[in-house]
């Protein structure tokens, strides 16, 4: 998988994985599978509340359901656990390890994400050319998952800073079925979610509905 993660990279439905609004570790892997079976193109394990362990027993659990699917494993932030579980990159914000360096301790064949909240950080994140794989954009709407993160860009911000990106380009913050289709209008590669699937009654249908939304 690692060989073709990077060429391969589909972005449609990505699902960031916090395994406590799931409800565990038990349980974030039956939403990782319903997720999948729903169609879900790239799961990223984003655990702020829990150490290092936690984090690297949840990916050794996990690889071998993306695997199954095809579907690539990105830790977030956490370089030393990517490596450690043999996952197939990682997602980094802004404060984390500088994207090259990132680069040079993942090697060639790991995919890498790079979070973006405004222009300055999207005409920094073209200069690093194919250092990164893609960039996360947000967050779209005010989100209860991320209290700290950036003001929102809403739906036309978005827009203006998906066109100016050279990467492929996620969506993320506070994106549920009711705006899905709304923020896909505004040109992202795909969208990412974590609520709206990992505390879903029904994670398979929720994928599926999020990916089926125009
Ligand atoms: N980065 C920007 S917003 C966000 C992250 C990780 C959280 C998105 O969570 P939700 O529940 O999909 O709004």
């Amino acid at each position: 998988m690692r060989d073709e993660a990077r060429m391969n990279l589909d972005l449609a439905l990505y699902l960031v994985l916090d395994p406590v609004q799931c409800g565990g570790h038990a349980r974030a892997l039956d939403v990782t599978r319903a997720a999948l079976d729903g169609g879900v193109t790239i799961v990223q394990l984003r655990a702020p509340e829990w150490h290092k362990r936690a984090w690297l027993n949840l990916a050794l659990d996990l690889l071998p359901l993306t695997r199954r699917h095809g579907v690539p494993l990105i830790i977030n932030d956490h370089v030393d656990v990517a490596l450690a579980a043999g996952a197939d990159g990682v997602h980094i914000g802004q404060k984390d390890l500088p994207p090259d360096v990132a680069r040079t301790l993942l090697g060639t064949r790991a995919l890498i994400g790079l979070s973006v909240s405004n222009d300055m950080q999207v005409e920094h994140a073209n200069t690093l050319g194919a250092t990164i794989d893609y960039v996360g954009v947000g967050p779209v709407f005010d989100t209860p998952t991320k209290p700290d993160a950036s003001a929102a860009c809403g739906i036309d911000g978005l827009a203006a800073l998906c066109s100016r990106s050279m990467h492929p380009t996620v969506a993320i913050g506070g994106i549920q079925l009711h705006n899905a289709a709304d923020v896909k209008r505004a040109g992202p590669g795909g969208i990412a979610v974590v609520s709206a699937i990992c505390t879903a009654a029904d994670p398979h249908l929720a994928a599926r509905q999020l990916l089926e939304s125009s």
